[in-house]
């Protein structure tokens, strides 16, 4: 099988390793041969002269198993040292820590930018150190921000997403996110192909907003999951009216968008009529809303949706596999 998944960080590295995990177990070695994931890189950074890829990075490493799982982000048996040199230099964001271990990756990455290589390249350098079993694409090689408009008591003003998350843990009220200059970004080379030629394309179940958000918003890309003769399955990430982790609730609202499987589903649409979705898994604890996402022209399934640990996120992805009607 050609399975294409579109993936941010946390929700898309969990369903990743499902998905990877359901390729080995149809007897497949190379599953990076068949599974491609194309990487959210609209949360990605400049700091301290560095290039920081978050949803690059927490595939990566939750693919190497030498992720820290339980914080969500960053290498496991991590140290700070660099972090609190950078903080006495004044240097960088107080706030946001890059780790000893992290930061041997930024620093690579870095390099591999100034000699020259797109970030398609570097992506695929990085990739190379483990046997990781996914093929990683980034969504584009363009640079591109994710910029969040705050209403701050009577101001209304602009903060990078990072700094909204991370700083304030999304205490400022988000009025729209936006992606300056994604209007001309290209999908990386790969992108297009990867979903037009795929089997399956599985939507995963990350942020809609500012994970699956901007990889949609890249030119080309709703062309491409309209067209392709895949079929195209989203994993709910919202369960029983709520975000497994995360603020994707709150990124919701500012869309107006209510923090559901099925309002959710709608806001990808059916492609039957002119949205992107075929199918839609939901939790055991939203069977309720299966008529509303079929009335939307939704196939909608019930499936075990929680992804804690390796089998259980396989489950997951088994299910978004037979859903594509694609064993
Ligand atoms: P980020 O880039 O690290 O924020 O990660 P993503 O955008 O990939 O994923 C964030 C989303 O993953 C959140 O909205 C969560 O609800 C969802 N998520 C995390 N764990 C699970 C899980 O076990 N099951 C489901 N269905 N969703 C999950
Ligand atoms: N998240 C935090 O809450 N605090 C941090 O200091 C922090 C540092 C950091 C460094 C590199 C990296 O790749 C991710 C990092 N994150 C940190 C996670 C990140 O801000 C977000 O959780 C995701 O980008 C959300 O989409
Ligand atoms: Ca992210």
């Amino acid at each position: 099988p050609r399975i294409t998944v579109l993936a941010g960080g946390v929700g898309g590295s969990r369903f990743l390793v499902g998905m990877r995990e359901t390729v080995r177990r149809r007897g497949i070695d190379r599953a990076q041969d068949h599974l491609v994931a194309i990487v959210n890189t609209g949360d990605d950074l400049w700091l301290s002269g560095i290039r920081l890829q978050p949803d690059i990075d927490s595939i990566l490493y939750a693919l190497a198993g030498v992720n820290d799982a339980e914080r969500g982000w960053g290498r496991r048996e991590e140290t700070e040292r660099v972090a609190r040199e950078l903080r006495s230099w004044g240097a960088g964001w107080p706030w946001f820590t890059l780790g000893d271990l992290d930061l041997g990756t930024h620093i690579a990455r870095t390099g591999w930018l100034r000699d020259g290589l797109t970030p398609t390249q570097v992506v695929e350098l990085l990739g190379r150190r483990w046997d990781l079993g996914v093929r990683m694409l980034p969504m584009t090689d363009t640079e591109v921000d994710t910029l969040v408009t705050v209403r701050d008591g009577d101001d209304v003003r602009q903060l990078h997403f990072q700094e909204w998350w991370t700083r304030h843990r999304a205490a400022l009220t988000p009025l729209r996110f936006d992606n300056p200059g994604i209007d001309s970004a290209l999908p990386a080379p790969g992108v297009t192909e990867a979903i037009l030629d795929a089997d399956v394309v599985v939507l995963a179940p990350s942020n809609p907003v500012v994970s699956i958000g901007p990889i949609l918003a890249v030119p080309g890309m709703r062309t491409a999951l309209q067209s392709t003769k895949a079929r195209v399955v989203g994993v709910s990430p919202i369960i029983d009216g709520a975000v497994v982790r995360g603020m994707a609730d709150i990124c919701l609202e500012a869309l107006g968008v209510a923090t559901s499987a099925d309002t959710v589903a709608a806001l990808y649409g059916a492609r039957e009529r002119g949205g992107l979705l075929d199918a839609w898994l939901v939790a055991e604890e939203d069977r309720a809303l299966v008529p509303a996402i079929r009335e939307i022209g939704i196939r909608a399934l019930v499936a075990p949706l929680w992804m804690h640990g390796g089998t259980a996120s396989a489950d997951v992805a088994e299910a978004a596999l037979g859903a594509s009607g694609f064993e």
